[in-house]
């Protein structure tokens, strides 16, 4: 231990053995206890640390592209479109204002948020569940099954579609969590679909093409958009006494087609962009959206699923909610065929989630292995 440090753990020895059968209690649990050093669990390998790099860091804070959704759905269409386009091709992120979701539903979500972390241990513990299809679930790092190393994360998440499904299950302190997510969760799935519509029609897809035969093919994807699954992640970053030795996420891509993420006032979320790790500025009342897996493999590979990570800080906690949407569970996702031609090949072979949950029961997700492993040598 460091100079001045004090722990919890008498010795050594002894925190080997509280770690190993206290971790998948959760960075909160702790907390909660009092540690003041990291434990070896969740310290990073040198070079996949924060600061491994000269060129990682934040020096550049990255603006990412803002997009207007008042104007994209009013007569700037065209022009927004053209941004919406290059966001997803260059950065596979953009923040998104004038959404229409009202600041009230985006701080009861935060706050129910953070509200449900700093429950007791025994409340929060009622909905820990290592099996990934629970439709509840709280936890800990990315893939507590798998993690070599935990990252320093926990996370409620629910299954929201459909959302009668989840009704009974859903924690029922603080109180207004169960209303909070209902209405939540039903706002972020319009939302998602209007900004669908959209990508579909910046792809070429729908919209212009519409009522001139070829090339109208929007209607036949939305159906499977509008029973599409959801997931909502509350994620919290608990302050952490050594934030250099650690990460809140590691670098991953996320697997659906759109990610609608609302982050609070803490800086935290980093996207590789150009080689480099840049922070995402947080902006109030924004979501950061991104291109998932699926909507890369749908683009036939236009549109990027970008690499991104959480860094956690000394001093103050953080929460964001994760919106995650896609096909429905047991739908096959593959490339439109409509963006497949001689000059732009088929790059992608069919995937659906079963293969994804399996080969995250198998193996330890990392980066965009599952994506990479849906490549077509070309
Ligand atoms: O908390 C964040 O800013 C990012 C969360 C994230 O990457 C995820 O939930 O996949």
């Amino acid at each position: 231990m460091s100079p001045g440090m004090s722990s919890v753990f008498e010795t050594p020895q002894q925190e080997e053995v509280l770690e190993s059968c206290e971790y998948h209690k959760g960075v909160r649990y702790l907390c909660e206890r009092g540690i003041t050093k990291l434990p070896r669990k969740y310290i990073y390998p040198a070079l996949d640390r924060p600061n491994a790099r000269k060129t990682d860091g934040s020096s550049t804070n990255l603006k990412l592209p803002i997009i207007d959704f008042a104007q994209l759905q009013g007569s700037n269409r065209h022009n927004v479109l053209n941004s919406l386009t290059k966001a997803c091709e260059e950065y596979g992120f953009f923040q998104l204002v004038n959404h229409g979701i009202e600041t009230e539903a985006i701080n009861d979500m935060i706050d129910v948020g953070r509200r449900f972390f700093e429950l007791p241990f025994e409340e929060r513990s009622k909905y820990m569940s290592k099996d990934m299809l629970s439709l509840v679930r709280y936890g800990t790092s990315y893939n507590q099954n798998k993690d070599g190393v935990f990252c320093w994360r926990d996370i409620l998440k629910i299954n929201c579609h459909p959302i009668s499904d989840v009704l009974p299950y859903l924690p029922s302190s603080p109180s207004e969590l169960r209303e909070a997510v209902v209405n939540y969760s039903a706002k972020t799935k319009s939302l998602y679909l209007m900004l669908v519509e959209s990508i579909l029609e910046s792809l070429g897809l729908v919209g212009k093409a519409r009522n001139e035969g070829p090339g109208n093919y929007g209607d036949a994807y939305l159906k499977d958009f509008q029973d599409g699954s959801q997931i909502i992640v509350f994620n919290c970053y608990p302050s952490c006494p050594e934030p250099d030795l650690t990460l809140g996420m590691p670098p991953h891509s996320d697997y659906g087609f759109l990610t609608l993420l609302l982050q609070d006032e803490v800086k935290g979320l980093q996207i590789q962009h150009e080689g480099k790790w840049v922070t995402v500025e947080p902006i109030p009342n924004s979501f950061v959206v991104n291109v998932g897996d699926h909507l890369e493999i749908f683009s036939n590979g236009r549109y990027r699923s970008v690499l991104h990570r959480v860094l956690v800080n000394p001093s103050k906690s953080r929460v964001s909610v994760a919106s995650l949407h896609s096909f429905p569970f047991d739908k096959k996702i593959r490339p439109s065929p409509q963006l497949i031609n001689e000059a732009n090949p088929r790059r992608y072979k069919d995937t659906d989630f079963a293969s994804f949950l399996e080969f995250l029961s198998s193996t330890e997700h990392k980066n965009k292995n599952f994506l990479d492993s849906r490549k077509l040598i070309i």
